[in-house]
């Protein structure tokens, strides 16, 4: 049941499940945790959103293979619709979807247990597995003659229509990542098989596999192989590591790569004593999940789990579960994820002035009550 005080779903996500979601604010809506089961693929209704700006008209959905994109960067630019695009190639690929913000919550003061920086006090649910089919961009770049000279970025731009009057610079939701992801990103139409929805990016979303949720540009309407990192400021001095208290520069790390992660999302709260599953989703950005371990007891002893399910690829999370017998009492449950490359997850995440990419296994603990 919802609570009384719970927020109403805004009308362009009117259609997804109430009860699976917190609704923050009208951008940002949090998957409840506990919400999503163990079939690795977030149904669409239950995926969080994040907007940084106000979604496009539906109208821009009514015609999907109408859209059309502007591709520069490129030896020969031009400009290609939907339609275009379908001719030149089909990928499909499962990506850990999540918004750099994810565990905000849990960059907290040790002595208050408030929430350190302003911002969205997103938990675990700013995340979601998901399901994307498009064209590699690779072939788009190909079929227009190759990146053009010097070129180092890919920089995709969304298709809000921008209030007047202000600095576009300010609000474009527009973002550049290295090049070396050109062989990794698409461009989807297609989200867990069905049209990528408007309010998840549709008629076109950019993708970069193993990146944080800001570069996966939504309505992606200009794709240009650019020589520098554009200057709108979200890329500029937002989604960047900076320190406490100060403001981002362009100086400081870009938001990219996803740091390894896991987090427990069944049982919660409480449970009856005898034996359980504990069952959990981890992922390592751009490598895949090699291992994770759970813990009971809030650290101190470590049992290693096993996954479920397939693996649908290093950009996919993986499902785990361990089997525990527990006797009446009291439960910390945390999970540790270490990645192909050999990176564990800390116990902390290094402070950052925006709380983006919280990693850090003791956030998330799991307080249970057997009985
Ligand atoms: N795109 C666009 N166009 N717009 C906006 O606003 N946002 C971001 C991405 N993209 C945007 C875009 C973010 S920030 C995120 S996370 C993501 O998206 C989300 O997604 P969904 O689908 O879930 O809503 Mo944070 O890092």
């Amino acid at each position: 049941a919802r609570a009384q005080d719970a927020k109403p779903l805004p009308d362009y996500v009117a259609w997804k499940d109430a009860d699976a979601l917190i609704v923050h604010s009208d951008k940002t809506l949090e998957t409840k945790r506990g919400a999503i089961g163990t079939s690795i693929i977030t149904p669409e209704e239950k995926l969080y959103i994040r907007n940084n700006v106000n979604t496009p008209p539906e109208s821009i959905v009514a015609d999907r293979d109408a859209w059309a994109v502007e591709f520069a960067g490129v030896k020969e630019p031009k400009t290609l619709t939907v339609a275009e695009l379908k001719t030149l190639g089909l990928a499909t690929v499962a990506t850990v979807l999540q918004c750099s913000g994810n565990g905000r919550k849990y960059f907290m003061d040790q002595l208050t247990g408030d929430q350190k920086m302003s911002g969205t006090p997103w938990t675990v649910g700013a995340a979601g597995c998901v399901l994307w089919s498009g064209v590699p961009l690779k072939a788009v770049v190909d079929a227009l003659g190759g990146p053009a000279d010097g070129v180092r970025f890919i920089t995709g731009t969304g298709g809000e229509e921008l209030p007047a009057g202000l600095d576009p610079k300010d609000l474009v939701v527009e973002r550049s990542v290295p090049m070396s992801n050109l062989e990794n990103v698409i461009l989807a139409w297609e989200m867990n098989g069905n049209p990528t929805s408007l309010a998840h990016g549709g008629p076109l979303r950019m993708i970069v596999p193993g990146y944080s949720g800001v570069n996966n540009i939504k309505y992606v309407k200009t794709l240009a192989l650019t020589e520098a990192e554009t200057d709108a400021k979200i890329q500029r001095t937002n989604y960047r590591m900076h320190a406490l208290g100060e403001q981002g520069s362009p100086d400081d790390p870009p938001v990219w790569e996803q740091p390894v992660r896991s987090w427990i999302t069944t049982p919660l709260e409480s449970a009856a004593a005898g034996p359980a599953q504990v069952a959990g989703v981890a992922f390592g950005g751009m490598n895949a999940c090699e291992s994770v371990e759970v813990s009971v007891d809030g650290g101190q002893n470590w049992q290693k789990a096993n996954f479920v399910g397939p693996d649908l690829g290093r950009f996919a999370w993986r499902n785990f579960v361990l089997s525990v017998e527990l006797a009446p009492g009291s439960y910390t449950l945390v999970s540790r994820a270490t990645d192909t490359e050999g990176n564990v997850q800390p116990e902390e995440s290094e402070m950052n002035g925006s709380g983006y990419s919280h990693n850090g296994w003791r956030g998330p603990a799991v307080a249970l009550t057997v009985s």
